[in-house]
């Protein structure tokens, strides 16, 4: 293995653990987790290893097959910089429950396709640590941890669907997520039973200032709960009533909040009746509405539904936070050529980097491999 030979290479010795966490796609419930309300992720069969040993003292010694070099030392938390932070984090959150570590970590997410490949690091790291220091955390408990690093160290208000879709997912299934009570199923989606592929379309194109923009929209929803007097917009039971109290942006982030938490409800029902080849509708309605109520999607992830769609999938949306990263469509397999024929092309036409396709596999989540 890759990380363990890495491991052995820099530090001397075996690890004492390996652990592997995956990535994620969302399948519905956008923007929903911070509001408490609904998601379903799955993960993905690409994700990050890391092979770990405790140390008897503070330091911390970081390499990553992804970044080449001398492995980097760290003896203070606050030198960590660049994807060390989402490492050292999860240790800071740790405290003095832990002491140093040896780490080598390998990834294979593609890299910006918006697959959750920070998420899968604090996770396998949580994860391998937990596991050394015998500290009996659930699985959500690492996923928490995980985002509290990345929310208090690494300065991202991010919720915790990819944490907990990482840390949770069970092969085959999406997870269900009640991001209030934390409570989550998870529901069979067996694609290939139906003759049917979830296609990501990673649009490579990334455009700056999404982590501003996200924070923005955390924060009209928080504005937007106080006006209306609830928690969190989770809570909201008359949307009617509640746009006639709100304007502007945030009577449209409440409007694609509300009806997306439906449509998430909705998408579940089907797969609980077996109906997957009908949720297309639903993956669409959330598109428009992430794309005109939360203004989240960007030309890029547009343009990559409306060609898959003319292509024949069933249904496509954008996934995950937005402003670039990948879009998914649900597509039967016969007519996956002929969607991405009708994708690349599209993209051709306008002289924009071609896409890449990636078959999304439900796959398992964080487990020991070593
Ligand atoms: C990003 C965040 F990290 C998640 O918590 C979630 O809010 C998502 O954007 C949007 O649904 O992936």
């Amino acid at each position: 293995m890759r990380a363990t030979d890495a491991f052995r290479a820099a530090f001397g010795a075996d690890p004492r653990t390996v652990w592997h966490a995956p990535g994620r796609v969302n399948l519905i419930g956008e923007h929903t987790d911070y509001n408490d309300g609904f998601v379903l992720p799955f993960a993905v069969p690409w994700g990050v290893t890391a092979a770990v040993s405790p140390r008897d003292d503070s330091t911390i010694r970081l390499l990553s097959l992804q970044s080449p070099g001398d492995p980097v030392v760290i003896s203070n938390h606050e030198e960590s910089r660049g994807w060390t932070r989402y490492v050292v984090g999860v240790l800071a959150m740790l405290g003095d429950r832990v002491r140093g570590a040896d780490i080598a970590i390998d990834g294979d997410i593609p890299p910006g396709a918006g697959l959750s490949s920070s998420a899968a690091l604090e996770v396998a790291v949580a994860s391998a640590l937990d596991d050394l220091y015998d500290l009996g955390m659930t699985p959500m408990e690492r996923a928490l941890l995980s985002q509290r690093a990345e929310n208090d160290f690494v300065g991202m208000p991010c919720g915790i669907m990819d944490q907990a879709a990482s840390a949770l997912s069970a092969e085959g299934h999406a997870l269900f997520l009640d991001c209030r009570s934390l409570g989550s199923r998870n529901i069979p989606l067996d694609l290939a039973a139906h003759g049917m592929t979830i296609l990501i379309i990673d649009t490579r194109a990334h455009h700056e200032h999404a982590g501003g923009e996200y924070a923005k929209r955390r924060a009209e929803c928080e504005s937007a709960a106080r006006k209306l007097g609830v928690a969190a917009l989770r809570d909201v039971t008359d949307l009617a009533g509640a746009l006639d109290l709100l304007q502007g942006d945030e009577r449209k982030r409440t409007m694609h909040i509300v009806t997306e938490n439906h449509r998430v409800e909705a998408l579940v029902g089907l797969l609980r009746a077996g109906a997957i080849t009908e949720i297309g509708a639903l993956l669409n309605a959330s598109h428009l509405s992430l794309r005109d109520q939360y203004e989240v999607s960007s030309p890029e992830l547009d343009l990559a539904v409306e060609a898959s769609l003319r292509g024949g999938a069933r249904g496509a949306r954008m996934t995950g936070g937005g402003f670039g990263g990948s879009a998914i469509a649900l597509v039967a397999d016969d007519r996956l050529e002929s969607v991405k024929e009708s994708v690349s092309s599209a993209y051709a036409e306008r002289g924009w980097q071609a896409p890449r396709f990636l078959p999304a596999t439900p796959s398992a989540g964080a487990r020991r491999i070593s």
